[in-house]
């Protein structure tokens, strides 16, 4: 089954809505197959997001992620990757539809409450970054 990485963001953890957003996920179907809160460290957050290192947003970012603890969990299911984008809404909570994650938790785009893999292969290589094989059930 397709695995993906999900992160509740410090502003998830702050509002007391992870429990609200990991239900719809499985209510969706999807099965947790590893889930830990944590507080990022400032490298583990620029590994994260190397991607966006050259991004005029990048230090505000990092600044935000690891500003309080957050919760990590891989969900596995059919098209999980995709399936929790839709869920998730786009990446601005102001042009996130309601019934969307974000659309329905969050108001601006530094603060929008979700993280999900883009891709199988930021899925492998992010689920290696937050986890290990033994915390993860098969
Ligand atoms: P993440 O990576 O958090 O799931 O978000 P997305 O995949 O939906 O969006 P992204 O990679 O383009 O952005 C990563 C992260 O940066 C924040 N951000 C984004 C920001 O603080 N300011 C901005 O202007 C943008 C575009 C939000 C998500």
């Amino acid at each position: 089954m397709e695995k993906t990485l999900i992160l509740l963001k410090p502003d998830a953890v702050i509002k007391g809505v992870c429990g609200q957003i990991i239900d719809r996920f499985e209510k969706r179907g999807f099965k947790i197959i590893g889930l830990k809160m944590l507080q990022l460290s400032k490298e583990l957050a620029e590994t994260h997001y190397q991607d966006h290192r050259n991004k005029p947003f990048f230090q505000e970012l990092v600044t935000f992620i690891i500003s309080g603890p957050l919760i990590a969990m891989v969900i596995s299911g059919e098209n999980s990757i995709k399936t929790a984008r839709t869920m998730m809404g786009v990446t601005n909570p102001l042009d996130a539809a309601p019934g969307t994650i974000r659309g329905d938790f969050a108001l601006n785009v530094r603060n929008n409450i979700i993280h999900g893999s883009d891709s199988l292969e930021s899925a492998k290589k992010e689920i290696r970054t937050f986890f290990t094989d033994s915390e993860l059930i098969s």
